[in-house]
């Protein structure tokens, strides 16, 4: 069954996401669900990555309906999911927990879906540097308010051996352009706060603020750690678009339509 909003305490949420730059619900979604997803998702990943695997490349290649992605690091694989089930399935986009969270943290309903892809160490994946996955939207000041997230789930219980996410809390608020630059070598080399890793159990869903610092994390396992991500902008903040055909438009809710709204329609 859907969890419900009122299984979370969604105020404590929205200040555990202002405070540390990332919040979790764990047990949203059947791990069944995320099984489902994981069977579909693999293939395709596994195309990519033989596509793939003889260069680190600048820039995602391909198309989405086929696997449009690239190596980013050594082992390290980017791909966006394509918009047909399983991973269009209105319980993960949709989601009310999800919905109702956003809408308590931008007292909003008017955001837009605007992207949908992964990150997925395979075994052999080293440290990211340690950044940030936005650019600095107003220099010299910290907004309080982030207008874009990532709304990210693990296909598979994520840990210190698989290579879970890594972050340094509290760090969304930082604004000096002159830092931007710096991240990776004066947390290598300073004296912080330990960072903290996000071992997530199949089935949890998380938010995370782009803009707190973090970094990829080596996969010493036998399986790549895939991890999905759908991302969530106000209207006003102009980031990249989802693909979908006129079918899966059609295929939408009244609230699917507003969410999706930005989408651009691609020929069958
Ligand atoms: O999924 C991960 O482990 C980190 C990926 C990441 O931060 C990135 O590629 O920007
Ligand atoms: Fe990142």
């Amino acid at each position: 069954m859907t969890a419900a909003p009122e299984e979370y305490d969604l105020d404590l949420k929205v200040a555990e996401l202002k405070i540390s730059g990332f919040t979790s619900f764990e047990n949203l979604i059947a791990p069944k669900k995320i099984d489902r997803i994981r069977e579909a998702f693999m293939p395709r990943l596994d195309r990519l990555k033989a596509r793939e695997s003889h260069e680190i490349h600048p820039e995602e290649r391909g198309e989405v309906r086929t696997g449009k992605g690239r190596q980013q690091f050594v082992n390290r694989y980017t791909m966006h999911v394509p918009w047909e089930l399983p991973f269009s399935d209105p319980e993960i986009y949709e989601n009310p927990v999800v919905l109702a969270f956003l809408e308590r943290y931008w007292g909003a309903d008017d955001f837009h879906i605007t992207c949908y892809h992964s990150n997925n160490p395979y075994p052999g994946s080293e440290y990211q540097p340690w950044h940030r996955d936005i650019h600095l939207v107003t220099p010299h000041v910290g907004l309080p308010i982030c207008p874009h997230f990532g709304v990210k789930f693990p296909l598979v219980d994520t840990s210190e051996e698989n290579g879970s996410f890594e972050v340094m809390p509290g760090t969304q608020y930082l604004a000096d352009p002159d830092m931007e630059k710096t991240y990776d070598d004066v947390l290598l080399r300073g004296d912080f706060p330990p960072a903290h890793r996000l071992n997530l159990k199949k089935g949890t869903f998380w938010v995370q603020d782009p803009r707190t610092l973090h970094r990829g994390t080596p996969n010493r396992s036998d399986q790549a750690r895939g991890e999905l991500v759908i991302c969530y902008s106000r209207p006003w903040f102009r980031t990249s678009t989802i693909e979908m055909t006129e079918a899966e438009y059609a295929k939408l809710s009244d609230r699917g339509r507003e969410l999706l709204s930005r989408s651009t329609i691609v020929a069958a």
